[in-house]
């Protein structure tokens, strides 16, 4: 009897999926692979159902041998584990991110004559409205408030990207790569204060208001699943900042983070060269718990980020508030500078972790950006955010277009670095 394999990374079963298995049945016995969750994860698809509740899914379909899980999106270990003859799949993995797959698999078949069987993949309106269930189901207040948590469980780091519209939210939700057999995406979304205040126009002084803060956390949400973390500034009075923090919870926001700063504040990049005055030990700590004291769920975080570094308070003062700050109810710390040089981040990170083992620790690489995601994870770090590059990539491109329609006084030359019309309108899917 010949051995046919597919591997499924859905939380639902399909007419595609059974369509699969169908086909598959005219060539052997069927082996079933359910991806694993990290991979699922880093494959862009947050799974609804966790690894075991899907191979129990699978395993009520009929005509099937055998259920496994595959570890990893490659095929590698699966193909040498079990040398099935021939892998089954739908023939759209023959473009895009997933053709890297079916290259993989095509080289290890040839290794030993295994075929692939492309099947005609089934998207019909049955099955765009199943995705799009799933889709609206992840997008739900109580599912994407405790995602970051589940998160910081299934990821070595929790890689976070910028957004401050609808349009930056869809970058952030659909971007996936594959580089070097790996697939990667971003797991969750910073709403920035500089970056949101910079979109309207306006400094980074706590000048957009609450409401319009939301507004923008709302466009995000509209159009994306992934978890978001609030950047809350100074949390304001503490008074205010506990309806902040219902206001996020109640939204499906995963975490805020405030900053032990007090009076006007200023973005941290600009170190000491602006007046900035960093609250005491006490004050902060008492507006983390009237925080942890209103929120009503388990899956809200309040990420407590300390100022010291930034402002020459030296690295005793960093660690100290740390424990200070975790010790008021913080569910995290965020350490920040502006050094080129990521030696004092990493100092802080392995001295804070010889105490403290678990609190999750966040840093914002935007000063020491040559350090990479492997060396922040080895020292204690679990969520890094990567805080203003979209911002920073998008300004620059427009202000060069904006420059040569007037220096040409047409269009034509800047033609060729522009998406084409076709693209930008059907980046949008419709309903
Ligand atoms: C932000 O993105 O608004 C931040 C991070 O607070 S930083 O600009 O690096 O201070
Ligand atoms: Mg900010």
């Amino acid at each position: 009897m010949k051995k046919v394999y597919t591997c499924f990374c859905t939380d639902i079963i399909h007419e595609g999926h059974l369509n699969i298995i169908k086909e598959a049945m005219k060539y052997g016995e069927v082996v079933v692979g359910v991806l694993a969750d990290e991979a699922m994860i880093k494959f862009g698809r947050f799974p609804v159902r966790d690894v075991n509740e899907r191979i129990e899914m699978v395993k009520k379909i009929d005509g099937i041998k055998q259920v496994i899980v595959q570890d990893s999106i490659m095929y590698d270990k699966v193909i040498s584990d079990i040398q099935p003859d021939y892998v089954i799949h739908g023939d759209n993995w023959k473009t895009g991110y997933l053709k890297a797959v079916r290259d993989n698999v095509e080289k290890l078949l040839s290794a030993y004559g295994g075929k692939i069987i492309d099947v005609p993949y089934t998207y019909n309106e049955n099955v765009k409205r199943l995705d799009a269930q799933i889709k609206e189901k992840l997008s739900m207040p109580e599912y994407r408030r405790k995602r970051l948590k589940q998160l910081l469980h299934l990821r070595p780091i929790v890689k976070t990207i910028e957004v401050h519209s609808g349009l930056t939210g869809l970058i952030a939700e659909k971007t996936v790569v594959e580089h070097n057999g790996e697939f990667d995406q971003f797991d969750a979304m910073w709403v920035s204060s500089l970056c949101d205040s910079t979109a309207k126009g306006k400094p980074d002084i706590e000048l957009v208001d609450m409401t319009s803060r939301f507004r923008t956390i709302d466009d995000v949400m509209e159009v994306t699943t992934k978890p978001i973390i609030f950047d809350g500034d100074t949390g304001g009075l503490t008074e205010h900042f506990v309806y902040t923090v219902r206001s996020l919870e109640r939204m499906g926001v995963s975490a805020v983070i405030i900053e032990d700063k007090t009076g006007l504040k200023k973005n941290s990049l600009f170190g000491t060269e602006v007046v900035q005055t960093q609250d005491s030990i006490e004050h902060f700590c008492e507006k983390i718990s009237a925080g942890k004291k209103v929120q009503l769920t388990d899956d809200f975080m309040i990420i407590a980020r300390i100022e010291s570094l930034i402002l020459d308070q030296g690295m005793e003062d960093a660690l100290r508030r740390a424990h200070a700050y975790v010790n008021a109810g913080a569910d995290g710390i965020m350490i920040h500078s502006r050094k080129k040089d990521p030696a004092e981040i990493l100092e802080f990170c392995d001295k804070f972790r010889v105490d403290n083992k678990h609190t999750p620790i966040v840093v914002v690489p935007s000063s020491f950006n040559s350090v990479t995601e492997a060396e922040l994870s080895a020292h204690g770090v679990n969520i890094v955010i990567y805080a203003n590059q979209l911002t920073r990539s998008a300004f620059p491109a427009m202000e060069q277009t904006a420059k040569d329609i007037l220096k040409y006084h047409r269009a034509q030359e800047v033609d060729s670095r522009l998406m084409p019309i076709k693209d930008i309108i059907s980046l949008i899917e419709e309903l």
